[in-house]
């Protein structure tokens, strides 16, 4: 009885505290579980897809069965061997949480996962007044071991569509996500759809995923080639099977073309009202670009702050980045087919919902995707490259060409000796992983927020260098008031795929955007944006610009031509392309310590990342009783932790190190041996070699054998 009790009373506060906010609350307060599931299984039924619904394992017939309702089942892509996943209260995407501007959000996150520790980063909000909050694992705070509860609380500010994910491994596109929106505190006219998009694959988890991309991805006994972007460029090597909105997609057989007919999210409009699209990636590495059959799209926001409204055809959306779209339900009662296409090509990887005006009959949509011609061409919003094929009539509208809205704040003006400015180039160079100016990206191993005594930024190992690349924790040291420029690169020899970087702890200004340059004929890449000096190797297709810098050196301090000192667009997340830069700027306002990374999550975890330490001195103090976490040898002074905690980060080097030592030894002892026994044998006429000794040894005995009489 008295369990029975605490479990009612429990589901209580539980229903109570997850209710939706209201514009009066002052504090608003949720629980998110965080667990394993599995996708297409019911409690302990497996089921199978079926011309758009899901039937229990063992329903042979299906026209007269109730099929099992999809809000019971993580149906993700419809593979029907169940695959592991992470879920949040039992979903994936997790449960929004919806706020108003200025409240104080608190979350009971509890870690019910059964071998993996987690951390829930707050994606888009500055945390002002909280740094020790931003959910990054041994950055920001330790890792919340399993069982164990951490309550997160910081202020909802700034508004707009966000989202809420791990910060651990690759637990974010396991499932471990869901939307975090923050809208303006007054009663909103418009109603909204929630909408996430990511890739995905239905054989792995996505810690195998990025296992394969490191060490070697294959279709049976042949090595798979990496796939390749409309402008040339090639993406890292994830297997995608399917895409998803909102965890439900379709597997698409890349052999017949066919799909596993599974069910896909359907968003309901009714004729004659708009809507509000809130669209966030959530993927692992696939840029999409989201179209609606027969609508346009209002574009009006991106990573939650105003842009001066677009109608376009489409737009493009990395992991990291959301964007908001006005939709206006002006067609005919009908259903219309959502479309989120991946930017490769020669493969089918897309992803697609439904929208359904009321009073439309339950079919799936026989829409066609908009033909764009010479008289009627496409608009596309935020191309990672600069033009499209000319075959395809369609235009590129890139982030640099946007406008921020007039209520934004301007940018701040710079002051003398005030300015700081850095360059920093994102790459994979050669076969060495994901880096940062050539620096790997090493995790602490305490929250240097919080334990800060405990930890420094070293990153000047004699491996560092030029033309070389190195494993450390890259920082960079900017000072609180002061104006920061980064130039964000993706060039050189280690240039690649357009990187979304995401910058914690502020919002910033996109002030320029520079593109490498395309064959206008082909829209084929051709070669790096010269704006930038790469230094280094003299042929800077083969320099790693781990050093990069402005051609024009009367462009420093701030002094680079066009500049857009007017309405920047502000965003917290932004694409380098492929061969290009992008020029950012923020006021240093948030004392802290703030991670900056490519949300590409396989190369966050490699080493894409780096951290910016802003005047940790002034940073607000956490709570008292806030959870530290150190490591731990008990061996009084015998060893150096730092240097145990190094070799663990270079098991590779260390391996191959040990290797190369070994036979370096081992062939000096040969030959040593060696020159040892030719010396003795030289001496000892006994012990000559084998063929010559046997032949002696024959000849001996041959003098010695009894002449035979004839
Ligand atoms: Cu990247």
């Amino acid at each position: 009885m008295t369990w029975w009790l605490i479990f009612l009373s429990t589901v209580f506060i539980r229903t109570l505290m997850c209710k939706e906010c209201t514009l009066e609350d002052t504090e608003c307060v949720f629980f998110l579980e965080v667990d394993h599931r599995l996708t297409m299984m019911r409690e302990g039924d497996l089921v199978y897809p079926k011309e758009g619904n899901i039937y229990k394992y063992d329903v042979v017939n299906t026209s007269n069965a109730v099929p099992v309702k999809i809000d019971e089942v993580i149906t993700a892509d419809g593979w029907e061997k169940p695959r592991l996943i992470g879920a949040v209260n039992g979903k994936m995407p997790g449960p929004a949480i919806i706020v108003y501007e200025g409240q104080y959000v608190v979350v009971h996150v509890k870690n019910c996962l059964i071998n993996e520790a987690l951390t829930i980063h707050w994606h888009g909000v500055t945390q002002k007044e909280s740094p020790w909050m931003d959910g990054v694992p041994f950055v920001t705070q330790c890792p919340i071991l399993p069982g164990q509860t951490f309550t997160y609380r910081f202020k909802a500010e700034p508004m707009g569509t966000h989202f809420y994910h791990s910060h651990v491994g690759t637990q974010s596109t396991m499932g471990i996500f869901g939307a975090l929106i923050i809208r303006e505190r007054k009663k909103h006219d418009m109603d909204e759809h929630i909408m996430t998009i990511q890739d995905y694959n239905h054989d792995w988890d996505s810690l195998m995923s990025y296992m394969k991309d490191v060490y070697g991805l294959y279709n049976g006994r042949t090595s798979a080639s990496p796939p390749r972007a409309i402008d040339g460029t090639e993406f890292d090597m994830f297997h995608f099977h399917s895409g998803l909105i909102n965890g439900r997609g379709r597997f698409h057989d890349p052999e017949t073309g066919t799909h596993n007919n599974a069910p896909l999210e359907c968003f309901h409009v009714q004729q004659g009202k708009s809507y509000r699209f809130r669209v966030i990636a959530v993927g692992i590495m696939h840029p999409f670009r989201v179209s609606v059959d027969n609508h346009s799209l209002l574009i009006v926001a991106s990573d939650g702050h105003s842009i001066e409204p677009i109608a376009a055809e489409s737009v493009i959306i990395s992991p990291g980045e959301t964007f908001d779209i006005i939709l206006a339900a002006n067609q005919i009662v009908s259903n219309y087919l959502i479309r989120a296409e991946a930017l490769v090509v020669g493969m089918n990887h897309k992803t697609e919902a439904i929208l359904r005006y009321d009073g439309a009959i339950l079919a799936e949509p026989n829409t066609s995707k908009k033909k764009c011609t010479k008289t009627d061409r496409c608009l596309v919003i935020n191309c990672p490259f600069s033009i499209f094929p000319p075959s395809q009539f369609t235009d590129c509208l890139t982030f640099n060409e946007i406008k921020g809205t007039s209520d934004n704040e301007p940018p701040s003006k710079i002051e003398e000796g005030r300015f700081e400015e850095y360059f920093l180039n994102f790459g994979i160079p050669g076969e060495n992983p994901a880096s940062v100016n050539g620096k790997v990206f090493k995790t602490p191993t305490v929250p240097v927020l919080t334990q800060s005594a405990e930890w420094y930024f070293p990153c000047e190992e004699p491996a560092c260098g030029e033309e070389r690349v190195c494993k450390c924790t890259n920082s960079i040291n900017i000072k609180n008031g002061n104006v920061v420029q980064l130039v964000l690169t993706n060039m050189g020899l280690g240039k690649g795929m357009p990187h979304p970087i995401h910058l914690h702890g502020h919002v910033f200004y996109v002030m320029k955007m520079g593109y490498g340059k395309y064959n206008r004929r082909t829209a084929q890449f051709s070669r790096d944006n010269l704006d930038i000096n790469c230094r280094g190797n003299i042929d800077r297709e083969q320099s790693y610009c781990n050093n990069p810098t402005w051609s024009n050196p009367a462009w420093r301090n701030g002094n680079v031509p066009d500049l857009e000192l007017d309405r920047p667009p502000i965003k917290d997340t932004v694409v380098i392309p492929s061969g290009g830069y992008v020029v950012i700027r923020f006021l240093a306002n948030n004392p802290g310590v703030w991670d900056l990374h490519c949300h590409m999550e396989i190369h966050n975890i490699e080493g894409m990342r780096l951290l910016v330490n802003e005047s940790l001195s002034l940073a607000l103090r956490p709570p008292k009783g806030f959870p530290e976490c150190r490591s731990f040898t008990n061996l009084r002074g015998e060893l150096n932790t730092r240097e145990l905690e190094d070799s663990c980060m270079k098991t590779a080097d260390v391996t191959v190190t040990v290797y190369w030592i070994a036979v370096v030894v081992l062939s000096v002892l040969l030959l040593v041996i060696g020159i040892a026994f030719i010396n003795q044998a030289r001496r000892n006429p006994d012990c000559r070699p084998c063929r010559k000794s046997f032949h002696d040894k024959a000849q001996k005995e041959h003098e010695h054998l009894p002449v035979e009489s004839m």
